[in-house]
């Protein structure tokens, strides 16, 4: 059975290609510095946005009635699956990630929800066998059942948490099924709207007793994935528990976790949390933290997690210049964690949607490269931070400084001369080098 009948194989047609269902700057085998844009960009569809998502807001109901969609659930389900490998087909895309409830539905009880579970991802299996897609990540949703409503790991409710780490015992049994490279954990329900009700503490360290619990079944069973944490600051809880990169690599490093995970880092949780994408990425890569990426974008004027498809040029460049610089994604990829708005309900709008954003990751690759071979900005950096080479610097970065031998310095270095940051200058610099790609 076919979903998107009238849709072929999406191919490179080039710059000057007017084809809207072509890609205009994603060549999979073009080489950047020295890899294929498909390794570098490691590109995944996410399966809750694409598959299982109708274009639901505050305000309305669904508005996509998709050919996968059938009055039973678990016929839904199977269709699912096959729209989903038609998709990454015809897209082009080597990688797909799900939550357990997407793939496959509830039933009443847990024994039952897990035979769902079971039926679809033998179907996965086949499919992904036949098809060579594979899976960058799965992850376990805890929020979305009325259970979750004072969380998973973090809530006051033991039962609760039991059955948090029943469904995880699954979902991480799932992922070795499949060979997922990856595995996420995003904080759902883990934080809190009062204090007025909340003991912190408790949900914190047990928060982190579950993700020991985790890497201690994993190894059991053998998962060898990257065990990811997604930060993000709001959104369902007024204060959500991982904010941000910093916060959430304090968190590891405090339960001592930090060499069991790294960060899959979404762009628009980071502007959530008040950075930019490249802030949460530098932050993670100095870290040694960077993980993956969920690729979207958020719109500054509504403020709220809009999952939008990335298009943005500037931030794509910003984001694959970190990307780069950090050495690559390494296990991660890039995942489209983006829906197509509500009026964009043709099921066309998913191709066009998904060309948009990996034209857009590949614009930034490019211009990213043409940054680093310029060393224009590398290059000012190096030069801005010289004083630490030499002299009293040197000293400082060796540990050999002391207050009393920085005094002598200062006492004797009048007058002190800074120099321009030049930010005007650098913006410039990246317009010219996005404008040229
Ligand atoms: C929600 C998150 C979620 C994670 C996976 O805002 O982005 O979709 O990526 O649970
Ligand atoms: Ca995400
Ligand atoms: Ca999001």
């Amino acid at each position: 059975m076919s979903y998107f009948g009238s849709i072929g194989k999406i191919s490179y047609e080039g710059k000057g290609s007017d084809n809207p269902l072509a890609f205009k700057h994603y060549n999979p085998q073009e080489v950047v510095l020295g890899k294929t844009m498909e390794d570098h960009l490691r590109f995944a569809i996410a399966y809750w946005h694409t598959f299982t998502g109708t274009g639901t807001d505050p305000f309305g109901v669904g508005t996509a009635v998709r050919p996968w969609d059938f009055a039973n659930p678990m016929d839904t389900a199977k269709a699912r699956v096959e729209a989903n490998f038609e998709f990454l087909e015809k897209i082009g895309v080597p990688y797909y990630c799900f939550h357990d409830r997407d793939v496959a539905p509830e039933g009443s009880t847990l024994q039952e929800t897990n035979k769902n579970l079971d039926v679809i991802a033998d179907m996965l299996e086949q499919n992904m066998k036949s098809s060579g897609k594979k899976l960058l990540w799965n992850t376990a949703n805890m929020f979305t059942h009325p259970r979750w409503v004072h969380g998973a790991g973090t809530t006051s409710n033991a039962d609760v948490y039991a059955y948090a780490g029943a469904q995880l015992k699954k979902s991480l049994e799932i992922g070795k099924r499949l060979g997922a490279e990856n595995y996420v954990f995003w904080g759902g329900r883990e934080g809190y709207e009062t204090l007025l009700n909340t003991d912190m503490a408790l949900e914190l360290d047990n928060l982190a007793r579950l993700f020991h619990m985790c890497v201690a079944y994993a190894n059991e069973i053998g998962f060898d994935a990257q065990f990811l944490i997604e930060p993000k600051p709001k959104e369902p809880t007024k204060h959500q528990y991982d904010f941000d990169a910093a916060t959430t690599i304090a968190f590891l490093q405090k339960y001592d976790l930090q060499k069991h995970f790294k960060l899959n880092l979404e762009a628009n949780h980071a502007t959530l949390a008040g950075h930019t994408f490249d802030h949460e990425i530098r932050v993670a890569a100095i870290n040694g933290m960077l993980g993956s990426l969920d690729a979207n974008q958020g719109d500054l004027l509504i403020g709220w997690d809009t999952d939008e498809f990335p298009t943005d040029l500037y931030a794509t460049t910003m984001t694959m210049y970190e990307v780069l610089q950090a050495g690559g994604i390494g296990k991660g990829g890039v995942n489209f964690d983006a829906k197509v708005r509500r009026a964009s309900f043709e099921d066309e709008d998913l191709f066009l949607a998904h060309i948009a954003g990996m034209d857009s990751y590949a614009w930034g690759l490019k211009a990213a490269a043409k940054l680093i071979e310029s060393k224009a900005l590398s290059g000012f950096v190096e030069n801005r931070y010289r004083s630490f080479r030499e002299g009293i610097g040197a000293d400082i970065v060796a540990g050999k400084a002391s207050l009393a031998s920085l005094e002598q310095y200062a006492m004797q270095n009048n007058p002190i001369k800074n120099e321009s940051g030049r930010q005007e200058r650098l913006k410039a610099i990246v317009n010219e080098i996005i404008f040229s790609v």
